[in-house]
């Protein structure tokens, strides 16, 4: 076995969907590079969050890569949402067959990373104790890597099983009529209750905020692939220049061109009926205007108490606090019709707060409740969570300082005093709003761009210039103000982090408007953007 090289053109972090495809591009445009990942294979969020249920909420023929016509044409989805397993069968596809594992090292996790000034190089340390440099490094972290993993008073004291559900065992886990706790009831929790229900013992599930869900209506999409792969490299243009990075159907009207209420009634009955996130577009203004919002989620709320028989529960799980969307939509596979069954039970944390765990159970309220496997399905540091984990010191200081209140970048693509240092779907980029395929593959193609354009001229650093980077936070702010979606305590906002910064990070301006201002930059010559 030949000794791995300490020096790259390239560092990529990360081999999830962004880093193998960022991998792709760098070795076809003749760069050397090293991907460094901390998991034990490619798929990063595929591959650890393996728990029951667990499927995408983008529809398979859009979460999907569009960089090769062949891959797209040899591949067949067999659902309408891919599930965990068929996603990560997919990303290990892709693996082989551009032979990437040679350039990846798994198991290893990057902690630091320096900026020499006059090398004008980064050095990368891993847990391993091992550095490297390269001139380059590319942040392909995830939005969504770093779980929140709240300290619940008397943990180490439960001597049942525990479980998180964004570290999955590999091996699965038997809850066959076991009394199983799940807490958190945004979309992991979601889909983990609705698929073991029918398999344990009992189900508790502790809800600190009920979650809006729109019904996915999954099932088996041979007819629909026939239909879409003829003409698949149209309908990926399609959605590179969508709203969402994904087709929503975007003829919407606003919503008092609907009223009176039939029209309003005709069109959400029509949305529903589809499934899916679409749903939030019925109307152009619902993320703008109260009342519109207000119709929207007043739909869902019938439609939760048709679903939930005894009113007490069904009251319970009805969001009321926050505009819909403002928080991330579930998407749902019979979520509600769950709390029908005689072994599931429903714990509001607003009326019984979680006091401790014990060695038998959890004590919320006055009532201590046994259990022989606990489920936490309590999120993630989003969008910074995985950038700030890491130390890492650029020309003036630790990007964590320069963030401590909220991400500065540019595009989500650079922040200004961390020259040659790249991010896939950084924070102010669509990312999270997006379909992250799309979102992912735009980045990529914009960074390798950036680096030919860098070589070919000569030049060998980049990065944003301050007054770019204040203009682009402010846009981002300024669009994000005017819209409903800071009113929700979110992880868009970074409010289910206790002390972090509460900013609201990602761009909602959209996709294609996004693509428009990126692709603009970088004909004007990369426009706010310092390159020496
Ligand atoms: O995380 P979440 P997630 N005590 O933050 C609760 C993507 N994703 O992993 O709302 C008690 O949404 C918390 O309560 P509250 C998708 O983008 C996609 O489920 O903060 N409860 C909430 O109920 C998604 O949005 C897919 O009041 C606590 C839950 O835990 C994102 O990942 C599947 C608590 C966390 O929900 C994150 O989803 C899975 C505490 N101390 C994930 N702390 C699909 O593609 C937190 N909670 C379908």
């Amino acid at each position: 076995m030949t000794e791995e090289r300490n020096d790259h053109d390239v560092i990529v972090v990360g081999a999830g969907f962004a880093g193998l495809y960022q991998l792709i591009r760098l070795r076809q445009a003749g760069y050397e590079v090293r991907v460094l990942e901390a998991g034990g294979d490619v798929g990063g969020t595929w591959y650890w969050n393996r728990y029951p249920g667990a499927r995408c909420d983008v529809e398979s023929i859009e979460y999907s890569y569009s960089f090769d016509r062949t891959l797209e044409q040899e591949w067949n989805w067999t659902e309408r949402y891919a599930s965990q397993p068929e996603i990560l069968d997919y990303i290990r596809h892709v693996a082989d067959r551009y032979d990437l594992r040679r350039d990846i090292t798994f198991g290893t996790r990057v902690e630091a990373m320096r900026w020499d000034d006059a090398a004008e190089r980064w050095t990368v340390r891993t847990d391993d104790g091992r550095s490297r440099t390269a001139r380059f490094v590319i942040a392909a972290t995830g939005c969504l890597s770093v779980p929140s993993r709240p300290a619940f008073a008397g943990m180490a004291d439960f001597a049942g099983e525990l479980y998180w559900t964004s570290n999955w065992p590999h091996d699965g886990v038997d809850l066959t009529g076991k009394r199983v706790a799940v807490v958190g009831t945004g979309s992991s929790g979601l889909q983990t209750i609705t698929a073991i229900a029918p398999d344990v013992g009992s189900l508790t599930v502790f809800q600190r905020t009920p979650s809006y869900a729109v019904p996915a209506h999954n099932g088996p999409i041979a007819a629909r692939l026939d239909e879409v792969k003829p003409g698949y490299p149209e309908f990926r243009e399609e959605s590179r220049l969508s709203r969402l990075g994904f087709h929503c159907g975007e003829d919407e009207t606003g919503y008092y061109a609907e009223t009176p209420a039939a029209g309003v009634r005709r069109e959400l009955d029509r949305r529903w009926s589809d499934g899916g996130l679409c749903f939030t577009l019925s109307f152009r203004d619902v993320l703008f205007d109260a009342d519109a919002n207000e119709a929207l989620a007043e739909y869902v709320r019938e439609r939760i108490r048709a679903k939930v028989n005894d009113p007490g529960t069904a009251e319970k799980l009805t969001p009321r606090t926050y505009p819909i969307a403002a928080k991330r939509m579930c998407v749902d596979t019979g979520y509600f019709e769950v709390f029908n069954r005689d072994n599931v039970s429903l714990v509001d944390l607003g009326e019984e707060p979680i006091e401790r765990f014990t060695e038998r159970g959890i004590v919320a309220g006055d009532a201590e409740r046994a259990f022989d496997v606990i489920i936490l399905a309590t999120g993630f540091d989003a969008m910074t969570g995985a950038l700030t984990a890491m130390d890492i010191r650029g020309t003036g200081g630790a990007l964590t300082e320069k963030w401590a209140a909220g991400p500065r970048t540019y595009l989500g693509l650079m922040t200004a005093g961390f020259p040659n240092l790249f991010m896939i779907t950084g924070p102010q980029s669509p990312s999270v709003l997006s379909n992250m395929m799309t979102s992912i593959e735009y980045h990529v193609d914009w960074v390798t761009t950036a680096l030919e354009h860098l070589r070919a001229s000569g030049r060998h650093r980049m990065e944003p210039d301050i007054e770019a980077e204040d203009n682009w936070v402010n846009t981002t702010n300024d669009v994000g103000e005017l819209t409903l979606m800071p009113r929700a305590a979110s992880w868009y906002t970074g409010a289910n982090i206790p002390g972090k910064q509460r900013v609201f990070m990602p761009f909602v301006g959209g996709v294609g408007t996004y693509k428009q201002i990126g692709d603009g930059v970088a004909v004007a010559g990369y426009h706010g953007f310092e390159l020496t």
